[in-house]
């Protein structure tokens, strides 16, 4: 039997639906709210208290990436994959890019999205809400974001770093149709949500001097995965991340230009 855990809204958690869908496989979907994640009975399953986390006949596989690789090689449809080792080597360092980008996109989200819920709280549930995040480096990350909001020196980091990432995009896209070969692959999926998400926080002006990636993601919207993850089950964040982007737009601009 195949379960994954996720909540809609996680990026990682998309990703191994996208694989899920792509491969055309039956699995048994628990989609968890995301206080859940935090509950002495999720941390059985998952110590880091977070998703994704796949089951399969009572293996646990944790790592996003690790989960996509472990996917593709463990079941048939389609090869996600490209049939030689050059092509596997380049999306694998797609994999890679995408878990690097990882933080910077959760501090793009938190800065302008989930801060200000985050500082409704009163100052007691606030600190159960930092000290409850077990991987010290996130925690301590949180916490500089909350405090210093857009003035944190994560904020410009993060954003330097995501315009990066689309001009590594573009460059690769520049010399294949799709990120790491000529078909689509476990790279592709990788940076969808990552991309996904700069449209959700209304930074998808970022893709105006990429239009290699923006016709990418045009082709990417147009896949049946995308329609079976996003069409039936949105982001239940997805309201909460606009009314945030685009109030923070016009100062995402200027930092991305200076
Ligand atoms: N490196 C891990 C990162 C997992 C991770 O940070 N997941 C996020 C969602 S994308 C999460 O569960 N966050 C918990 C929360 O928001 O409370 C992976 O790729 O699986």
């Amino acid at each position: 039997m195949l379960e994954l855990y996720h909540f809609h809204g996680a990026t990682c958690g998309l990703k191994s639906r996208l694989v899920l869908a792509e491969k055309g496989l039956e699995y048994v979907d628990h989609a968890v709210e995301r206080g859940y994640l935090r509950s002495p009975e999720y941390r059985k399953i998952n110590p880091n208290a977070v998703v994704p986390t796949l089951v399969h006949d009572g293996a646990y596989i944790y790592e996003s990436s690790v989960i996509l690789n472990y996917i593709d090689d463990a079941f048939d449809g389609p090869n996600l994959k490209p049939g030689n080792p050059l092509g596997v080597a380049r999306t694998w360092w797609w994999m890679k890019r995408a878990d690097e980008c990882l933080p910077m996109i959760g501090t793009l989200t938190y800065t302008v999205s989930m801060r200000p819920k985050l500082l409704a709280l009163s100052p007691e549930e606030l600190e159960q809400h930092i000290e409850g995040i077990p991987v010290a480096a996130t925690r301590a990350r949180r916490r500089r974001i909350i405090e210093d909001g857009f003035q944190s020196a994560d904020f410009p980091q993060a954003l330097e770093g995501l315009q990066k990432m689309l001009s590594d995009m573009e460059s690769a896209l520049n010399k294949s149709e799709w990120l790491a070969a000529d078909q689509y692959t476990l790279a592709d999926i990788s940076m969808t949500p990552l991309v996904e998400r700069l449209h959700e926080l209304q930074c998808g002006e970022m893709l105006d001097n990429t239009p290699g990636v923006a016709d990418w993601w045009d082709r990417i919207k147009s896949r049946a995965s995308y329609e079976e993850c996003l069409g039936a089950t949105p982001n239940p964040e997805t309201e909460q991340h606009r009314a945030g982007g685009e109030k923070a737009w016009p100062d995402i601009k200027k930092i991305l230009a200076a």
